[in-house]
């Protein structure tokens, strides 16, 4: 067990009293980063038809090896092929203060080539893990930056060209979460009280295990599965305290949406998104999480009697003007039950849930100096941005570093595309058709917006931390993988010194 686990460790022990009240399951507490592939600690033991929720490892990101391998992994209803980050199912949870030194090694152990992407953070080009510097079996790739961002939920995976859904659906994802002093001046719930969530759908074979099928219809809807997973464990629950939790939520999905809401449909209060708070909390019973993005929510269970139980669910939802159910295989949009609740232990809980929070920097549309516009298309299981599909070589887009744009990125699909943008966070503006406006959750630094069938979403955009070569793609991964990708190309000299024939 590293430092950095025992510390979470014996935290989590002097926090946890809903853990230890319980006996048998203190080990559930225990985070080890053993890669040695020794039994698993942590094991996601059954209780009452749902089996209990791990956590991952968490480590520091200064001086920290990754080693990618496949291996085996208990998912609570049986033990499952996984490929896995040091040995972990989920990846390691990193957990770094801004400011920090990232230097990463990671080791390739798997028999595809590999590169991981730190999604969220503006890490420079050389490690922001772009697919031309995947290596192959047997290699390593050194990352070396300073995290710069501001304290929030941010996650990593595979972004290896035509196999990040697999790679990611398999194991190869986990969460990369973010402190600073700006959040923790508001003293929210930590420790054994803050719940790290990685949220995904499986669909499992004959044997009970996991299998990533992505061909058939996949191709155009992207793979999704009826079966809900949390952190690795299939139809997970956990033992709380009658207080007031933090959820650090992930939808680590390949192609599913989930809509969030307690099962006594009482509300919550988001605080933060993709880019770390919001300008204020908004309180909601339910919100939509599509493939990538993150929610930081404030679960008040202070009101409940010991013996209550609580479902995380997915509530069942039509998407307007969408496919349908492409002959039964298109599961989206059907109801999921993610992760249950299970108060154990009643106390007396005095954290406050903030009423206002610090204010977020976001690019001024006003100052916008160019306008672009992406049209995302699939048809006939092709995948296109703006009638082409990825070349890995080719420059799509050039944009000037400092720049204010606005980008239009336009669905003209039957389809949902979560459209995500690497090196920087932008601002939602506007909707147009479908929904028609901004959706209340998404009102901070955004990296990851869901475009519903043939909307219009207009973002204002600009590069202030990093130029090279980035990304912009659908992440549906399975949409990613068939090309559904342009290079964005950051310069640090303005638009009218160079000319490029293929920007839009
Ligand atoms: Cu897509």
């Amino acid at each position: 067990m590293s430092d950095n686990s025992r510390r979470s460790f014996l935290h989590r022990l002097a926090a946890g009293g809903a853990v230890l009240a319980l006996g048998a399951p203190v080990l559930s507490a225990c985070r080890s980063s053993d890669s040695t592939g020794s039994p698993d600690p942590d094991p996601p033991t059954p209780v009452d038809g749902r089996f209990r929720l791990r956590f991952a490892p968490e480590v520091s990101p200064s001086s920290l090896t990754l080693t990618a391998a496949a291996g085996t992994a208990n998912i609570g209803s049986t033990n499952a092929a996984a490929w896995m980050l040091n040995g972990s199912l989920p990846s390691p949870l990193i957990r770094a203060r801004r400011g920090d030194r990232f230097a990463v090694t990671m080791r390739n152990q798997l028999p595809q080539d590999l590169i991981l992407h730190w999604h969220g953070l503006t890490a420079p080009e050389h490690s922001d893990g772009h697919p031309r510097f995947a290596v192959p079996p047997g290699g390593t790739y050194e990352y070396d930056f300073d995290v710069t961002d501001r304290a929030g939920t941010y996650w990593y995976h595979s972004h290896t060209h035509m196999h990040t859904g697999e790679h990611t659906y398999k194991g190869i994802a986990g969460l990369l979460l973010v402190q600073d002093a700006e959040e923790e001046a508001l003293q929210l719930p930590s420790g054994a009280r803050e719940l790290p969530l990685i949220l995904q759908d499986r669909r499992l074979d004959a044997t009970g295990a996991p299998v990533y099928n992505n061909t058939g219809p996949a191709m155009m809807a992207g793979v999704m599965g009826a079966e809900p997973f949390v952190n690795g464990v299939h139809k997970a629950f956990v033992d709380v305290d009658s207080a007031l939790y933090r959820l650090r939520l992930l939808n680590g999905s390949n192609a599913r949406i989930f809509r969030l809401a307690r099962s006594d449909n009482a509300p919550f209060v988001l605080i933060g998104g993709d880019g770390g708070l919001l300008p204020a909390p908004v309180t909601l019973t339910s919100m939509d999480l599509a493939p990538a993005e993150r929610a930081d929510i404030l679960l008040d269970l202070r009101a409940l009697q010991m013996g209550t139980r609580v479902m995380l669910r997915s509530l069942p939802f039509n998407m307007q003007g969408g496919m349908g159910f492409m002959g039964g295989a298109n599961l989206q949009g059907q109801a999921l039950d993610l992760l249950e609740f299970r108060v154990t232990r009643a106390v007396s809980d005095q954290a406050a849930i903030p009423t206002s929070l610090p204010p977020v920097s976001l690019p001024n549309a006003a100052l916008s100096v160019r306008e672009r516009r992406f049209v995302f298309e699939s048809f006939q299981m092709n995948h296109t941005i703006n009638g082409r599909e990825f070349v890995m070589t080719r420059d799509d887009v050039v944009v000037p570093f400092g720049e204010t744009e606005i980008w239009t990125f336009e669905n003209a699909s039957g389809l949902p595309h979560p459209v995500h943008l690497h090196a920087t966070h932008f601002q939602v503006l506007s909707r147009s058709g479908g929904r028609g406006q901004v959706m209340p959750w998404e009102t901070g630094r955004k990296d990851t917006v869901l475009l519903h069938p043939f909307e219009s979403v207009r973002v204002a955009v600009q590069f202030t931390e990093q130029s090279g070569l980035f990304l912009l793609h659908c992440h549906n991964l399975e949409h990613e993988d068939m090309g559904m990708m342009v290079n964005v190309r950051v310069t640090t000299f303005p638009m009218s010194t160079h000319s490029s024939p293929t920007s839009p």
